[in-house]
């Protein structure tokens, strides 16, 4: 075609285009022209492929569109929550952003969650999760609680401070492992630290390959690193305690002051837990990125797989040990102990390995006791209120 017949052909068609579907998603328009081009797209086709474009850039994938059927994708509008508080969930569908009443009847729901909304805007239901970090819930508390679903990436953060904690860093690990996420360490505070080369020997003394980045929050070109992680409709979660700098690397890569942050205590150099609740914030470049509160305490709770695969390298050497139940301390022929004396494993990174696996196994005791416990009184419930219809109908 002549370049100029065609560049007044694409003119028209992009404005009739913009006309006809009174839309004012630039992605719609944009499709529209592409649309004219094709020829032969419907007008839903056109939109749907406008509309999955902006899903995509909210982290929609396969995992979700494969769980809808045929009518759902007709008539229901995939949503993310992007927000928590107690009573209501904010969600965005890509184009708009909408809060929902939480009611007692829906299903217990976390940001990141994608959930289905019928034409009115109403709650029809939660998708299955591709990913999803749980934790025992602080206290006394027989709950697990979730912290955010559907992640691909988690930055596990910590300060290259008098905070700094490898035992707090492998719990951490323990629970993205779990989730199947993949968990990359974010030294923060290097501009601070005398010596950040330190700290990163002691996260890659850990067994195997671990992504490690020491960065200046404050800092955009220090957070230039992590670009390889922040791909478009990525979703990476911010993790650690309170302090470390998680609202500060999301307000930098933002590029303006959007979630509060404050100074850390003199003394200690813990933080004052100063966000409370989570968000999923669309980043301008690519990626969505979870703001999270600092956790004060992380328990694990049906995290097996989790603490094998974070401490793979005792896992191989118990392997070897002479008892299959050997609890590697005064047993004969046992690898693990071997390893200690031969300085090949640290007592500390064994002994952390044991606490976790013994709370671990107390935790999931007692939340199945629990959960065993919720059903038998849901059955005498179900019996008892079947029982009192009987009698009402004599
Ligand atoms: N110098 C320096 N200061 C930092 C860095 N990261 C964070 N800070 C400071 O550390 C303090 C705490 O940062 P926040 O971003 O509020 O920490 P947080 O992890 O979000 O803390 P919570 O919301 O309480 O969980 C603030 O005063 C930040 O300015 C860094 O890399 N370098
Ligand atoms: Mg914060
Ligand atoms: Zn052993």
């Amino acid at each position: 075609m002549h370049p100029i017949r065609f560049s007044k052909w694409y003119f028209l068609f992009s404005f009739i285009g913009h006309l006809y579907l009174k839309r004012d998603s630039i992605e719609t328009y944009n499709f529209y022209v592409v649309y004219r081009k094709m020829g032969n797209v419907t007008k839903s086709e056109l939109y749907n492929m406008s509309n999955h474009q902006l899903l995509a850039n909210l982290g929609w994938q396969p995992l979700f569109q494969q769980q809808l059927s045929l009518d759902e994708w007709e008539e229901c509008i995939p949503a993310r929550i992007i927000e928590q508080y107690r009573s209501e969930i904010t969600v965005s569908t890509g184009e708009n952003t909408l809060n929902l009443p939480l009611l007692p009847s829906m299903p217990e729901m976390v940001v990141g969650d994608w959930i289905l909304l019928n034409k009115e805007n109403r709650f029809t239901r939660l998708l299955e999760r591709k990913t999803c970090f749980v934790r025992k819930a602080s206290g006394t508390k027989l709950k697990e609680q979730l912290i955010s679903a559907n992640v691909d990436t988690a930055f596990i953060v910590s300060s290259m401070n008098d905070d700094f904690n490898l035992n707090r860093i492998e719990r951490f690990l323990a629970l993205v492992n779990e989730a199947g996420a993949e968990p990359v360490i974010l030294l923060s505070k290097s501009d601070l630290a005398k010596s950040p080369q330190d700290f990163i020997e002691q996260i890659q003394s850990l067994h195997g390959f671990i992504s490690v980045e020491s960065v200046n929050c404050l800092s955009k070109d220090s957070l230039l690193t992590l670009q390889p992680w922040l791909n478009r409709g990525s979703t990476i979660a911010v993790l650690g305690s309170s302090g470390v700098g998680k609202s500060t690397l999301v307000n930098t890569l933002l590029g303006k002051e959007q979630q509060a942050t404050s100074g850390i205590r003199e003394a200690d150099s813990k933080g004052r837990h100063t966000t409370t609740n989570r968000s999923l914030i669309t980043l301008k470049d690519g990626g969505l990125i979870l703001d999270t509160p600092g956790m004060r305490e992380i328990q694990l709770a049906d995290c097996k797989d989790g603490i094998a695969t974070t401490f793979k390298d005792i896992e191989a050497l118990a392997a070897q040990c002479q008892f299959s139940d050997c609890q590697h301390q005064t047993e004969p022929n046992c690898s693990v102990q071997y390893a200690i004396e031969t300085g090949e494993l640290e007592q500390r990174r064994l002994d952390n390995y044991l606490k976790l696996l013994r709370e671990e196994s107390r935790n999931s005791a007692s939340l199945s006791e629990r959960r065993a416990t919720d059903k038998a009184f849901g059955k005498f419930c179900k019996r008892t209120l079947e029982q009192s219809k009987r009698l009402k109908g004599q």
